[in-house]
């Protein structure tokens, strides 16, 4: 099968900053192999194969301890591949999982206790076929009454008409990808201050600080992401959650360094306090909650 954008890196650098011990990469996929999980027919994309072994040993070349798979659109609602990962991991990776949301109690629970920790809404169009705001909010009910939580993908411009629905979700809900702002507008662009004012209003909404390669319009090194990482990680210190997002499907412009991309967190978290928060205390909060107050 042939993937219809750019491979990952196949020789990440070893990064120059060094993450604090237990450090979780809280957003990553796998895909495939599609001869063993095959793709969704409805997707949008085509992905390389970047099976779980692969993500395994790209954890431990850039340092980090644990990750969070979160299931992409390309394996639709079949949260196999997914599954697998977790359970191969041995208690290392935590998922977030999309779900039909006629799933039955017993498939909700075995999904549980492979270590599924958030169920995913994605309203990006270029990715996903419409699902109605209530579909989502039942699921969202759903799982909540399980632990788990809300991770939400959206660009910018829908920001406005999704906040209603995002403010009347139940329990933690997580921004992917910091709402995908307008890197060409600046952090003062009304769109970005509306997320932040929103973020304020709103203490159970997370963000991820994640893919200065996917929103960047410069390239790398990513310089015209900084402003926007760093205001929301110095505003919200224990809301902020970073992960490679590799393997980077869709990537069309060039193809990411991962070791660089570790290299650009000490550019939007300072200080060693910083860095652990986006990086140990609050993910371990959100998908390790039984370890979380040992590890602090
Ligand atoms: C990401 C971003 C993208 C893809 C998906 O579900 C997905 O397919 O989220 C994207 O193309 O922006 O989080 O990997």
């Amino acid at each position: 099968m042939t993937s219809d954008y750019l491979p990952f890196h196949p020789n990440p650098k070893k990064p120059d900053f060094v993450v604090p011990p237990g450090a979780v990469d809280a957003h990553c996929h796998v895909f495939g192999p599609a001869a063993v999980f095959p793709f969704a027919p409805e997707r949008k994309y085509t992905p390389v194969d970047a099976p779980k072994e692969k993500l395994f040993a790209l954890r431990d070349h850039l340092g980090f301890t644990r990750n969070v798979i979160v299931q992409a659109s390309c394996h639709g609602r079949d949260n196999r591949a997914l599954a697998d990962a977790l359970i191969a991991s041995r208690g290392l990776a935590r998922g977030v999982a999309v779900l039909d949301p006629e799933i039955g109690d017993d498939d909700l629970a075995a999904l549980d206790r492979a270590g599924v920790r958030a169920a995913r809404f994605n309203f990006v169009k270029r990715l996903v076929d419409n699902t109605p705001k209530d579909v989502f909010r039942k699921v969202a009910e759903r799982v909540t009454a399980l632990g788990w939580h809300s991770v939400v993908y959206f660009e910018a411009a829908d920001l406005d008409e999704l906040m209603p629905f995002l403010a009347a979700l139940p329990g933690t809900v997580v921004i992917d990808h910091m709402g995908r702002p307008d890197i060409d507008k600046g952090v003062e662009a009304p769109a970005f201050q509306q997320l932040i004012r929103f973020l304020d209003d709103n203490p159970n909404i997370w963000v991820k600080v994640s893919c200065p390669e996917r929103l960047t319009v410069a390239g790398p090194p990513y310089d015209d992401v900084v402003p926007f990482g760093r205001a929301l990680v110095a505003r919200f210190p224990e809301r902020v959650l970073w992960g490679t997002d590799w393997p980077h499907p869709n990537m069309k412009s060039h193809i990411p360094d991962d070791g660089a991309l570790v290299d650009w967190i000490p550019r939007i978290a300072g200080t060693e306090a910083l860095q652990r928060a986006l990086l140990v205390d609050n993910p371990l909060r959100l998908y390790w909650p039984e370890e979380a107050g040992a590890a602090s």
